[in-house]
């Protein structure tokens, strides 16, 4: 592994995270919550009140620039994520977004045995160029000592919107795809993962220092369609972007992936899994070897309610994973109505914490 920055021994040695990306045990633990950037935060709201919308926000890399920067700024978190959304890979490959306000996103709904391929997927990447931008603007703000993340929503649930059409829906119309139209998923995923990893490795070329797939609606399905829509793609998408030459560390989160997550861990070619909120850690620390990092996994309702439990928590699964490499994060993502204090208290509790 190298980096465009002069080596990975150089940036890994100064970067706590991504150190523990490559199996190092790192004290204190680095830390860097999902959506920690967005509306908990007073000054991201103020951000986002100058953008004409959610999607025009992504698109202007002043302003995804200093919503990546402002929970690094607040909390000196280790890890600084990308500010994206996984639906703009859609937006790009030519299936209509937008982001409508109460309701979440709204997306152009493919038919079954329909491609997406009418806008060529290197085409698709290049449309998404002001989020190189961005890219390269924060790793050029950053501190040494912080992990640039970019990310991607993974196949099956960039697949999941274009069927569904927006969030929020059971996900029968798309898991019922699985068993209905399996050839034409398997296409439809493929079309996903070519642009996916061109738009990976940009980000990369752009300055990320690892990556994340967003696999955030892993959960419920069968184990023979797990292996299929989830564990297939994810491996094809790694493949991929190893073929590319991208050598960065890649985090899988197969939310939802329960009994599959060893067999997850195991077979995508991911350098770490992340953990989600009802995951059980003598599970994790008994089926995926101990060498293998890991990130997780507060419940984000815990964090929002806090107290004396939120703290026992944060402990507990500090001294769960004491002896594997970890990255203290959250079971998925920081709920709007989160106290800012509480998220201080974890911080602070996490960096105080002795292995
Ligand atoms: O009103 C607003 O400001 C928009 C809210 C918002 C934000 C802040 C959306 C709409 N997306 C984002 C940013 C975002 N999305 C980030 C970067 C910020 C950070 O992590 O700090 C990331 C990594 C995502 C990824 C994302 N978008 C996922 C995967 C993670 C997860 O939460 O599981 C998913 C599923 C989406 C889709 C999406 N985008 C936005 C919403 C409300 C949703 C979910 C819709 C649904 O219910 O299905």
């Amino acid at each position: 592994m190298n980096d465009s920055k002069g080596g990975l021994m150089a940036s890994e040695a100064q970067k706590p995270l991504l150190s523990v990306l490559s199996g190092k045990r790192q004290d204190p633990v680095p830390i860097w919550m999902m959506r920690q950037a967005g509306r908990h935060l007073p000054e991201y709201l103020e951000l986002r009140s100058r953008a004409k919308d959610f999607l025009d926000f992504c698109y202007t890399p002043s302003l995804a620039t200093e919503a990546t920067l402002q929970p690094i700024q607040r909390y000196d978190m280790d890890g600084a994520i990308l500010f994206a959304d996984i639906l703009l890979i859609l937006d790009a490959l030519g299936q209509t977004v937008r982001f409508e306000k109460g309701v979440g996103p709204i997306v152009q709904t493919v038919e079954a045995g329909q491609r997406l391929n009418t806008v060529p997927p290197q085409k698709a990447a290049e449309r998404l160029s002001p989020v190189y931008e961005t890219v390269s603007r924060v790793s050029s703000r950053l501190d040494p000592s912080k992990t640039l993340i970019g990310f991607a929503g993974a196949p099956w649930t960039v697949a999941l919107y274009a069927i569904e059409g927006r969030g929020g829906t059971d996900k029968s119309t798309a898991r019922i795809w699985a068993h209905q139209y399996p050839a034409e998923l398997d296409l439809l995923l493929d079309d996903i993962v070519e642009a996916t990893a061109l738009y990976m490795q940009a980000q990369v070329e752009a300055g990320a220092n690892a990556l994340m797939m967003f696999e955030s609606w892993a959960e419920g399905l069968p184990n023979d369609v797990f292996e299929q829509i989830v564990i297939l793609p994810n491996r094809k998408l790694v493949s991929r972007l190893n073929e590319l030459g991208v050598d960065v560390p890649i985090i899988g989160f197969p939310r939802g992936a329960a009994a599959m997550l060893p067999a997850y861990a195991r077979e995508t070619g991911v350098n770490a899994v992340g953990l989600d909120t009802s995951v059980v850690p003598a599970f994790v620390n008994r089926e995926i070897p101990m060498q293998f990092p890991v990130q997780g996994h507060l419940d984000p309702l815990l964090l929002l309610a806090g107290g004396i439990a939120m703290e026992r928590r944060v402990e507990e699964l500090l001294e769960s994973y004491r002896d594997r490499p970890h990255i203290f994060n959250l079971g998925h993502g920081v709920l709007p109505q989160t106290p800012i204090p509480h998220v201080e208290k974890v911080v602070q509790t996490v960096r105080n914490w002795k292995r």
